[in-house]
C-alpha cells in the first residue's frame, strides 16, 4: 500500500527506486487504458510517481480530438475521451447552460474522486476545452497540458488507499472567453462548481485548491501568482526545492485572473501553477503555434511530482 506519510527523502528514495515498475510497457502505442494501479503482493505498491511521457501521451490523444470549444465535435470527442478514461474513477459529470456572448452554451465539468482516510478535500484541477470557435487552434498547452497530466494524476492515485485528505480532480469546461475576456465573459465552469460547491457545503471541506495551466512548456517557469493565497505558494516552493526542482517556480510573480479566482473569492486556499511566458514573448499563448512540439515530457514530470509533494505536505501540516 502506497503512503503520503513517509518523510520526504525515504518517499523520494522510494519513488526512484520504484519508478520503473509503475511505467507502462508501451505509453506511445495505443490510448492508456483505464485501469487500477497494482495493489497485489508479491512487490509493495510503488508510491505515486508522476510519468511526464504517459502525461504526453494522454495530451496528445487530447490533442489529436481536434479544436475543442463548446459545441465542436472535438469537444464533444473530448468528453467522450475523459468518460472513457476516468470511468474507474467514481466520476462525476456537472452539466450545466452558460450564458455567453453567443448565446446558450451546454458546457461539463468533469470530477474524478480518489477518497482519502482523513477529512478534507485537496482539489487539483485545470481546464480541457481551447478557444471559442478557433479551428486553427488546438491548445497542446493551453490547456491540452493540464488535461494530460491531471489524467496521469488519475492514473497514479487509481486503486490507492489514500492515507490523507481526499484528492479531487477536477477538469473544467469554459475557461477561455467566447468574445473577450472579462469577468462575465470567462471561466464559466469554475464559477459554476465553486457556486454549486458552496450550496451544497462542500467549499468547507476544501483545504487547498492547485490550478495547473499551461504547465507543459519545454522552457519551464511557473510564475507567482499574486492572486494566489502566500503561504499555499510557500508550501508549493519547499516541495519544488525538497526535489531539486526549485530553479523552474517563482522566478516572476504577476497577478492572473484563472479558473481559482472563483474559489479564492469564498475563501478557498488556492494557488495557480501557470507558466506564462510560452514561446518568445509569449507569442504561441492562444496561436495557432501551441503545438505538441513545444512541450516536454520532463515539464509534466516536474509539475506533476511536485503538486503530489505539495499533496504529501499539506497532509503532514
Ligand atoms: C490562461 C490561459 N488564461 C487563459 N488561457 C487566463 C488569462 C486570461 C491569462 C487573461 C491572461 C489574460
Ligand atoms: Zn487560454
Amino acid at each position: 500500500m502506497m503512503s503520503f506519510t513517509h518523510p520526504a527523502p525515504l518517499a523520494l528514495l522510494l519513488t526512484l527506486a520504484f519508478s520503473a515498475c509503475t511505467r507502462s510497457p508501451n505509453v506511445s502505442a495505443a490510448e492508456p487504458a483505464p485501469q487500477a494501479a497494482p495493489v497485489a503482493s508479491p512487490a509493495p505498491a510503488a508510491l505515486p510517481h508522476v510519468d511526464g511521457q504517459r502525461a504526453l501521451q494522454y495530451t496528445r490523444e487530447v490533442v489529436a480530438l481536434g479544436p475543442r470549444y463548446p459545441g465542436s465535435p472535438g469537444h464533444a470527442k473530448t468528453e467522450a475521451y475523459l468518460r472513457r478514461q476516468l470511468k474507474a474513477d467514481n466520476l462525476q459529470e456537472d452539466t450545466f447552460t452558460a450564458t455567453t456572448p453567443a448565446g446558450h452554451l451546454r458546457m461539463t465539468n468533469f470530477i474524478a474522486k480518489f477518497p482519502g482516510s482523513k477529512d478534507g478535500i485537496i482539489v487539483v484541477a485545470g481546464h480541457y476545452e481551447t478557444l471559442y470557435e478557433r479551428k486553427d487552434f488546438v491548445g497542446a498547452n493551453d490547456a491540452g497540458s493540464s488535461t494530460g497530466l491531471l489524467l496521469e494524476l488519475a492514473h497514479q492515485l487509481r486503486g490507492r488507499k489514500l492515507d490523507g485528505y481526499s484528492v479531487w480532480l477536477a477538469w473544467f469546461d469554459g475557461e477561455e472567453a467566447i468574445r473577450q475576456w472579462s469577468e462575465s465573459d470567462s471561466i464559466y465552469g469554475s464559477k459554476h462548481l465553486a457556486a454549486k460547491w458552496q450550496r451544497d457545503g462542500t467549499l468547507k471541506k476544501i483545504k487547498a485548491f492547485l490550478l495547473l495551466d499551461m504547465v507543459g512548456d519545454a522552457d519551464l517557469n511557473i510564475d507567482r501568482d499574486a492572486n494566489s493565497t502566500p503561504w499555499l505558494e510557500d508550501v508549493i516552493y519547499k516541495a519544488a526545492a525538497d526535489l531539486g526542482h526549485q530553479g523552474h517556480f517563482f522566478a516572476r510573480s504577476l497577478p492572473m485572473e484563472d479558473d481559482h479566482m472563483p474559489f479564492a473569492r469564498v475563501g478557498v486556499p488556492v494557488a495557480d501553477l501557470i507558466d506564462f511566458n510560452y514561446g518568445p514573448n509569449n507569442s504561441y499563448w492562444h496561436s495557432p503555434q501551441d503545438t505538441l512540439d513545444k512541450l516536454s515530457p520532463q515539464s509534466f514530470q516536474i509539475v506533476g511530482s511536485v503538486v503530489l509533494e505539495t499533496i504529501r505536505l499539506l497532509n503532514q501540516g
